[in-house]
């Protein structure tokens, strides 16, 4: 087989709780002290995995990282007492979204020809600041062909970086030379912005990216203030299309100029406020979504349910199939558990353009394996976590033991 775009997705962990770490994530922060269902989740995530799979599509996956995190607590003195909010830190299940795992550059962009992939140092936010080390070594056990791949480590703390949910790539398809789009936020606002330019840069120059086909692009600083705390709960791209609302970014029209400049045959696909205010795109994470290219060649956007059955979303997609746009089918899923912490289809997937044969395939799912994966997570996985629930030993000998499983049942246990 020949490059594809592959959808890794972060499988979700057995401690998936909801505990309001995330400002600026208005789901986050209300569903914060309610109960999880992280067997439901996880069941949810594997079912989304399914259906992308069941359209013809290559699927892979990530595995939940070691959790709870000692050597957190243990960096900063802590013994998770002191703090809820830091024992939440170290049980979080947040690296089920990864598209906040790296930045991926496909092989065609790049100076030395290889796909390249920098994890995302995540500092904003305290919990998601202890993923990258663990995610590298998943990286580079998934991507450790370095004839194909280069794995690199996350770029300094001092500048802020949150993968590829800020980072965009359109192109002629998925294998041709492609414009990479980088979208950082400037600080000042209500909420904090995540992406720092200078961290966008320095993946760029990491990657070895042509400058002639990299935009370094302004967030909406309005967006962010929203609830837009990356730029993919108001935008997503795939091959020549961008599909954005049209407050996604500082300057609008010149984005989209500077785009059609460079990939003359770029489509792009603008909601109007008019239609879908900002509120409306946020809420129901119609943005959020998987814009996918099918085997036969058209495009489907797999969205969550909220957007499929939100009042004022619903009338703009049925208008949009019923025109002569690219994007010929929507898809809901229900990722409604993941949803409430503010991760939709597309936050829970990685993409990756590369030739399966050239990834570990323990990474890569088949029908057997996900019956597999669904029986672990049947067994092992917690039906339901209170905030309460966090630090007593029982759930932590539960927790640590589902994660056990499901790497010994995948042959990964190299990284327990
Ligand atoms: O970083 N939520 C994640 C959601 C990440 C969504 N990813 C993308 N948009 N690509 C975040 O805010 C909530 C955890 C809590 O509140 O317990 C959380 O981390």
């Amino acid at each position: 087989m020949s490059a594809v775009e592959i959808n890794f997705d972060g499988i979700i962990g057995p401690s998936h709780n909801y505990a309001g770490l995330s400002l600026g994530n208005l789901a986050s922060a209300s569903h914060a002290g309610d109960v999880s269902q992280p067997r439901a989740a996880a069941l949810q995530g594997l079912a989304k995995m399914r259906h992308n799979m069941g359209l013809g599509l290559v699927q892979g996956f990530l595995l939940p990282l070691p959790r709870p995190n000692p050597p957190f607590l243990a960096a900063i003195g802590a013994d998770g007492t002191e703090n809820p909010r830091l024992t939440a830190a170290a049980w979080s299940a947040s690296s089920m979204w990864t598209a906040n795992a790296a930045t991926v550059s496909p092989a065609a962009d790049t100076a030395d020809g290889r796909c390249h992939l920098t994890a995302a140092n995540l500092v904003t936010m305290p919990h998601r600041s202890q993923e990258w080390p663990d995610t590298v070594r998943q990286l580079r056990l998934a991507f450790a062909d370095q004839a194909h791949f280069s794995v690199h480590d996350a770029v300094p703390p001092c500048f802020g970086d949150e993968g590829a949910a800020n980072h965009m790539r359109m192109a002629s398809s998925h294998t041709a030379p492609g414009l990479e789009l980088f979208v950082y936020g400037t600080t000042g606002g209500a909420f904090p912005a995540r992406q720092h330019e200078e961290a966008s840069r320095a993946v760029a120059r990491l990657h070895g990216l042509d400058p002639a086909r990299t935009l370094f692009i302004e967030q909406n600083p309005e967006a962010i203030g929203a609830g837009a705390f990356h730029n993919d709960v108001v935008a997503v791209a795939n091959e020549r299309v961008l599909f954005t609302h049209e407050q996604a970014f500082a300057d609008p029209e010149g984005t989209y100029a500077a785009i059609r400049e460079r990939l003359p045959e770029a489509e792009i696909v603008v909601v109007p406020a008019a239609a879908v205010s900002l509120a409306d795109a946020i809420k129901s994470y119609l943005f959020n979504a998987q814009l996918l290219t099918l085997p036969g060649g058209t495009m489907a956007l797999v969205i969550p349910s909220e957007a499929w059955e939100h009042a004022r979303v619903r009338p703009w997609l049925d208008e949009m199939l019923a025109g002569n746009g690219p994007i010929r089918q929507v898809l809901p899923v229900d990722v409604r558990q993941s949803m409430a912490n503010g991760g939709g289809p597309a936050c829970l997937r990685l993409r990756v353009v590369a030739d399966p044969a050239t990834v570990d395939p323990r990474f890569l799912l088949d029908p057997a394996k996900a019956d597999r994966i669904e029986a672990v997570i049947a067994a092992h996985w917690p039906e339901a976590i209170a905030p309460a629930d966090l630090a007593g030993p029982a759930l932590r000998e539960r927790v640590i033991n589902a994660r056990r499983e499901l790497l010994a049942t995948l042959d990964l246990s190299e990284l327990c």
